[in-house]
C-alpha cells in the first residue's frame, strides 16, 4: 500500500434538529483537519446515522483522506449490496467530508479542485406558494422583488385539504407535516389538472415572461395525465415541469415525451447513475435533478453530470429544506463548475439552522456564490447543534377519496 498522506483518525455523526432533522457526519484527520458531510434522508434519517456509526465510519479510521475514489469505490462496491437510498446518502455523506478536507488542506474552495468556475454565478429558483392564487401571487412578487431570476410556483388546489408545496396556516416549511406518525393528505388528480394551468397562466398574466417559472409536480400523475398538463402548459412557457410521474418508471417518460414540449425535470429521488441512464441516454428528460446528498456526493453527482452532458441534458440539482447548508454548499460548488449547468435549487432553511450550519455562501442579483472559503465552506457548530435534539418526523402521506394510497 502506498504511503497514507492525511489519515483519518475520527469519523462521529451527529443528530440535530434545527427547524428540521439533519444528520451530519464529521470526519477527522490527523492533522486535526475537520470535514462535513450531510447525511440527512428526511423521514429515515437514523436509517442512515445507524448505517453510518456501525459500518462506514469504523472503516475510516486509518484510511488517507485523500483517496477520495478509492474510499467512493470501496464503500460503494465493497458492500456487495449497492444503491438505495439509505446506502448512497451515507456513502455521500463521506464523499462530502473527504472534499471538504482535501480543500482545506489544498487552501482551495472546492470549485477551484473540479477545475474551477465555469461561470461567474449560480442561478438559483426559490419556492413561492400560497393557500390560494392571489396570496401565491403576493409571494411570487416577494420573490421577485429580492432578486430572484427564477421562481418555482405551488398554491393549494380548491377543495383538497392540504396541497404538496404549500404551509398551513401560520407555519413557513410545509413538509415534514407530521410527527410521530405521517399526516395523511387528500388528492384529487382531476381537480389538480384543472387547476394548475389557470394557476401558473395567473403568474404569467400578472409578471410576464421577463423570469423563469417552473412548478414540481411531486410525481403524481400517468403518462398519459401529465401529457395533457404538459400540453396545457405550454404558453406559459415553463422552466421546466418537475417529476411528472413516478420516476422509477423510466420507460414511461417515452410516451409522455411525444405528447409536450414542456421541459421535464426529474431526480430528486434517484440514488445512482443507474436510476437515470435510460432517461438521460434516450434524452427522455431536459433536467436531471438528483441530490449531492442522496446520489452518492460530489463524487457521482459529477459523473451523473457528464453523462448528461453528452445527451444535451442540463442539471438541476435538489436543493430543499431538508438538504443541510452541508449538501447546498457541496451542490454550488458542483454547479459554478461543470459545463452544463442549468439551475440549482434554493428553498432555504428554518432560522434556527444558522446558529448551528455557520456558511460562507452568498445571493446576489438572483446568484448564489459558494464562497473562497477553503473546502466547502461550512462549519458545523457542535454546542449549538446539541441545543435541538431529534424529533421523529415524517412525510405525509396521500389517499384518493376512496381512501386507497397515492403517491405523495
Ligand atoms: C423539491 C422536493 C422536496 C421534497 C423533499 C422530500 O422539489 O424541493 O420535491 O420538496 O418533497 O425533499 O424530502
Ligand atoms: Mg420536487
Amino acid at each position: 500500500m502506498s504511503e497514507i498522506v492525511s489519515e483519518i483518525v475520527a469519523a462521529t455523526v451527529i443528530v440535530t434538529s434545527p427547524g428540521r432533522n439533519y444528520v451530519t457526519l464529521k470526519v477527522t484527520t490527523r492533522d486535526g483537519v475537520v470535514g462535513w458531510g450531510d447525511a440527512t434522508l428526511n423521514g429515515r434519517e437514523l436509517a442512515v446515522a445507524a448505517y453510518l456509526r456501525d459500518h462506514v465510519c469504523p472503516l475510516l479510521i486509518g484510511r488517507d483522506a485523500h483517496r477520495i475514489e478509492d474510499t467512493w469505490q470501496y464503500l460503494y462496491k465493497g458492500s456487495y449490496w449497492r444503491r438505495g437510498p439509505v446506502t448512497m446518502t451515507a456513502i455521500a455523506a463521506v464523499d462530502m467530508a473527504l472534499w471538504d478536507i482535501k480543500g482545506k488542506i489544498a487552501g482551495l474552495p472546492v470549485y477551484q479542485l473540479l477545475g474551477g468556475a465555469a461561470r461567474d454565478g449560480v442561478l438559483v429558483y426559490g419556492h413561492a406558494s400560497g393557500r390560494d392564487v392571489p396570496e401565491m401571487l403576493d409571494d411570487v412578487a416577494r420573490y421577485l422583488d429580492l432578486g430572484y431570476r427564477a421562481v418555482r410556483a405551488q398554491a393549494a388546489v380548491p377543495g383538497l385539504e392540504g396541497t404538496y408545496g404549500v404551509p398551513e396556516a401560520g407555519q413557513s416549511v410545509y413538509e415534514p407535516a407530521g410527527s410521530a406518525r405521517p399526516q395523511e393528505d387528500y388528492w384529487d388528480t382531476e381537480r389538480y389538472l384543472r387547476f394548475a394551468p389557470d394557476m401558473l397562466g395567473a403568474v404569467r398574466e400578472r409578471f410576464g415572461f421577463g423570469f423563469h417559472l417552473l412548478h414540481d409536480v411531486h410525481h403524481r400523475l400517468s403518462p398519459n395525465e401529465a401529457g395533457r398538463l404538459g400540453r396545457d402548459l405550454e404558453p406559459h412557457r415553463l422552466f421546466w415541469m418537475e417529476d411528472p410521474t413516478p420516476a422509477e418508471d423510466q420507460s414511461a417518460f417515452r410516451i409522455l415525451r411525444q405528447h409536450t414540449t414542456t421541459p421535464i425535470a426529474v431526480g430528486e429521488v434517484f440514488n445512482s447513475i443507474w436510476d437515470c441512464q435510460q432517461l438521460i441516454t434516450e434524452r427522455l428528460i431536459d433536467y436531471i435533478r438528483t441530490a449531492v446528498s442522496h446520489a452518492g456526493g460530489i463524487t457521482h453527482l459529477r459523473r451523473i453530470f457528464g453523462l448528461a452532458e453528452l445527451y444535451g441534458v442540463r442539471t438541476g440539482s435538489h436543493g430543499a429544506g431538508d438538504l443541510s447548508p452541508v449538501s447546498l454548499a457541496a451542490a454550488l460548488h458542483v454547479d459554478l463548475a461543470v459545463p452544463n449547468f442549468g439551475i440549482q435549487e434554493y428553498m432555504g432553511h428554518a432560522e434556527p439552522a444558522d446558529e448551528v450550519f455557520l456558511t460562507s455562501y452568498t445571493f446576489s442579483d438572483g446568484y448564489f456564490h459558494p464562497g473562497q472559503a477553503p473546502g466547502l465552506g461550512v462549519e458545523l457548530d457542535e454546542k449549538a447543534a446539541a441545543a435541538f435534539p431529534y424529533e421523529p418526523r415524517y412525510l405525509p402521506v396521500n389517499r384518493r377519496r376512496d381512501g386507497s394510497v397515492h403517491d405523495w
